[in-house]
């Protein structure tokens, strides 16, 4: 057993208790309350789902097992000369709560390394999509077609006991994530550069800087990619993708079935897309200027526009956070430090002065500071990835690691099958009293 997987099943034996104490003595203990307006308005702010791998407070924003974002990637080791933690690391803190030593990483980045390889059969999936297939829809294809592979299915058929459901789990998880940067890398090869070739992945190299050297981009391109998979690794339960991957493992369904449907949750223009529909704005912005940095009166009126025409901004507001999001916060200091005459870095830049006081003028959108989208587009273009339609790729791979690490806790510790209550219309306007 590894490091990871020994200290892993520890904190469970650990826990377990928590949560059945929690149930057999506490578990008609009201905790919250439900109003018309959640029941028709998605559900926004009810208390009904339980996750110790990270909480997102309204004003300060996410703390994966407790830690700040800044205080993640200052705590997390780094291989030498490097800005950004190992991904490797991060995995270890989601499953575990504890920073790992540089020889705890080193354990798991060789166990990614002994799973990182992609069969031939997932490949020709990819390969058979048409080039103007969307790439999120190559990539949930791509993950769908190796639910053969699933340890968990194998198992369940040969009467695996329950309490054993987060070990197969685990190693489905565990290949799925060694795996899944490759896959994203094989897509984009394939769309966007298919000259070039494929490269094979290389063994004496980390998670992120294997990511970088299969995508063709130099240093720091590294870095980039551990800061984009760290920040989107996670965001609670309620949102979208992580729900929908938890809802879906829900049923039993494997690793395979629950990443793919939270891959398609997380392909919505509300959601993770957003970051491409950013960078489409900005172009948008850009070739209406002729490409000079436009005064604040021209950026008044291209946002405006957007929200006359009945469009939402893309890359501002949030369900829960109501401050500037602090994933970008970190995005923006990662720019001013290596991308600072970046020229669309200056329109994000100039769009942050404007658009929270047009958006609380206009007065619909609750939060009318910028969330992670607003900047993540950005430091892709500048490193060369430009093809837009793939940065919901790249939120996608970081994101399976917080979804994955959910699921692994979620058979762990037995969480039920999801499965709230509907009411019809008649029978609200009934509850409240309408004839
Ligand atoms: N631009 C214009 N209108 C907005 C915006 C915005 N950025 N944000 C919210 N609103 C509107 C929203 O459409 C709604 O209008 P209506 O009453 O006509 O339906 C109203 O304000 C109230 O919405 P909120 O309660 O503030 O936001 P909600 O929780 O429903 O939605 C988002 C949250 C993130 C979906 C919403 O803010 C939005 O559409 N933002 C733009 C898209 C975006 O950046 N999504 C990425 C989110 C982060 N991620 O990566 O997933
Ligand atoms: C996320 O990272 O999932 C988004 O910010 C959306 C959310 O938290 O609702």
């Amino acid at each position: 057993m590894s490091t990871l997987k020994e200290k892993l099943y520890k904190k469970i034996k650990e826990h377990r208790p928590r949560t059945t104490k929690l149930i057999k003595e506490y578990g008609d203990k009201v905790i919250d309350q439900v109003t018309v307006s959640q029941a028709l308005g998605g559900m926004r702010g009810i208390k009904s789902l339980v996750t110790d791998i990270s909480y997102l407070d309204p004003l300060e924003g996410i703390r994966y097992r407790g830690y700040t974002l800044p205080e993640v990637l200052e705590k997390l080791p780094k291989s030498k000369g490097a800005e950004m933690p190992y991904v490797e690391g991060l995995y270890y803190l989601l499953l575990t709560g504890e920073i790992p030593t540089q020889e705890e990483v080193d354990d798991v980045i060789i166990d990614f390394n002994n799973r990182r390889t992609v069969p031939q059969y997932v490949k020709n999936v990819i390969d058979a999509f048409p080039s103007e297939s969307h790439p999120m829809a190559i990539l949930s294809a791509a993950v769908m077609s190796l639910e053969r592979e699933s340890l968990f299915n194998i198992k369940y058929k040969k009467g695996m006991s329950k309490m054993d459901y987060w070990d197969a789990t685990y190693e489905d998880a565990t290949n799925l994530l060694a795996k899944i940067p490759l896959i994203g890398a094989y897509i984009y090869n394939k769309l966007y550069h298919p000259e070039k070739g494929h490269r094979f992945c290389d063994p004496t190299l980390d998670l992120g800087a294997n990511f970088a050297y299969m995508m063709g981009k130099d240093k720091p391109y590294d870095d980039v990619t551990r800061m984009y998979f760290i920040i989107h690794a996670d965001h609670e339960s309620g949102n979208v993708s992580a729900h929908t991957g938890h809802l879906v493992a829900s049923s039993l369904s494997d690793v395979y079935y629950a990443t793919s449907a939270m891959i398609n949750g997380l392909a919505g223009p509300l959601h993770g897309l957003a970051n491409q529909e950013v960078l489409r704005w900005l172009q948008g912005l850009r070739n209406k200027m002729g490409g000079k940095l436009p005064s604040k009166e021209e950026l008044k009126k291209y946002v405006w526009d957007t929200l006359n025409s009945g469009q939402v901004i893309p890359g501002y507001g949030h369900a829960v956070l109501r401050k500037t999001d602090p994933r970008y916060s970190v995005q923006r200091e990662f720019c001013l430090k290596h991308l600072p005459e970046d020229d669309l870095f200056k329109y994000v830049d100039a769009l942050y002065e404007v658009v929270p006081d047009i958006l609380r003028e206009h007065g619909k959108a609750k939060n009318p500071w910028p969330n992670v989208d607003a900047q993540s587009g950005v430091v892709q273009w500048h490193y060369g990835v430009t093809q837009y339609d793939f940065y919901t790729v790249l939120f996608s791979i970081g994101r399976s690691f917080g979804v994955l690490s959910n699921i692994i806790w979620d058979r762990a510790l037995g969480y039920s099958l999801e499965r709230p209550k509907s009411v019809t219309t008649e029978m609200l306007e009934k509850m409240v009293g309408i004839d």
